[in-house]
């Protein structure tokens, strides 16, 4: 497949144009795209955006991802001096306990995720509930890419290249009650599609719920993705849609999400309900707070080996205190882990 690195000498336009110029002008170029896909010539066409990174595995974007790339902002959120993990990686060593317990049996068994049509339910505490075709929901939002670490709880971690818009934007465009305290996301239950529920990890009590308070759920670092590495999301890496919050460990940024919900009280997560002692509600990356069986200091940046561990010290916050440190004042860390 096509190489293109970005470098640092390539001027984005964003830079030198205003946005709302630039933005416009994307979009006419994205427009222009369409057209010609439109005009007969293979999907392909799109290669060229598509490949930003190296050794990328083509995939099989649905047609409103296509679209949506043709006006990305690229680069929105970078991580300076830190490489980008290879494809490979990123997308052969995952937890995503639906399709098995082990690092390499989403890669192997997530194929089976039937990703198109996908509906997703926004309710509870919103003035506009709704029931979406994936396509429709993803519609007002513009793409931009968030390259951000991924911290694992297990104490490794990746630096990723995601697609995707603000949750804040979508809470903009819901609008929660003045009950609204908390964001409850919730992953497919499928166990015709999803092996690891019907067998092997059976612990836990699908489907898989995760939350956010809801300012956390507002900080403009958290997102919702639907691609990565220049293409939509691979199917272990929570295709259609999933969530990122790079602040917290791994387990928070739930994957292939059917439904958001606002609601009042804490919702009641995954990990909290398997191990309460070891999982929390917050999950904030602290290097100062250990798990009771292994120490957060620090961790291996993957690919890591037996000969080049790539091991690094974690970071407050994974390295993004001066944005969420705020939203964390008086409140003890170390019961609130
Ligand atoms: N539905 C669901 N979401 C999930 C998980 C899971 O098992 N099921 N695992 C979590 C954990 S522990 C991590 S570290 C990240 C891993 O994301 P990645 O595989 O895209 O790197 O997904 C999170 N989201
Ligand atoms: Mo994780």
């Amino acid at each position: 497949m096509l190489i293109k690195l970005p470098r640092s000498s390539d001027c984005k336009a964003s830079e030198i144009t205003p946005e709302h110029l630039y933005l416009s002008r994307r979009s006419l170029l994205g427009a222009g795209l369409a057209g010609i896909a439109l005009g007969g010539l293979p999907r392909l066409s799109l290669g060229a955006e598509m490949s930003r990174y190296a050794n990328v595995e083509a995939g099989n974007a649905p047609g409103w991802f296509s679209d949506k790339l043709a006006s990305a902002r690229w680069q929105a959120v970078t991580v300076s001096g830190e490489a980008i993990t290879p494809f490979k990686d990123a997308t052969h060593y995952n937890n995503f306990y639906e399709f098995g317990p082990d690092k390499g049996d989403p890669a192997a068994n997530a194929g089976s995720l039937k990703t198109e049509p996908w509906s997703l339910v926004v309710d509870g505490e919103v003035a506009k509930p709704g029931r979406y075709a994936l396509e429709d929901f993803i519609k007002p939002y513009q793409l931009e890419e968030r390259i951000y670490r991924l911290r694992c709880v297990e104490a490794w971690s990746m630096v990723i290249p995601w697609l995707g818009f603000p949750l804040a934007e979508v809470l903009k465009q819901v609008e929660p009650t003045s009950k609204a305290r908390y964001i409850r996301f919730e992953t497919l239950q499928d166990s015709q599609h999803m092996p690891g529920q019907r067998s092997g990890f059976a612990l836990i009590n699908w489907p898989y719920v995760e939350g956010l308070r809801l300012d956390e759920a507002m900080n403009p670092l958290a997102i919702l993705a639907v691609g990565m590495y220049g293409r939509e999301l691979a199917n272990q890496n929570g295709a259609p849609l999933r969530l990122v919050v790079p602040w917290k460990y791994g387990f928070k940024s739930i994957k292939s999400i059917v439904r958001i919900s606002l609601v009042a009280q804490q919702p009641h997560t995954t990990w909290q309900g398997l191990a309460p002692e070891e999982y929390g509600f917050y999950a904030n990356v602290n290097p100062t707070v250990d798990h009771p069986r292994w120490t957060q200091a620090r961790e291996r940046r993957l690919p890591s080996g037996l000969f080049s561990p790539n091991v690094r010290d974690t970071l407050m916050f994974n390295g993004y205190a001066d944005e969420v440190a705020s939203l964390y004042s008086g409140l003890d860390l170390r019961k609130n882990y």
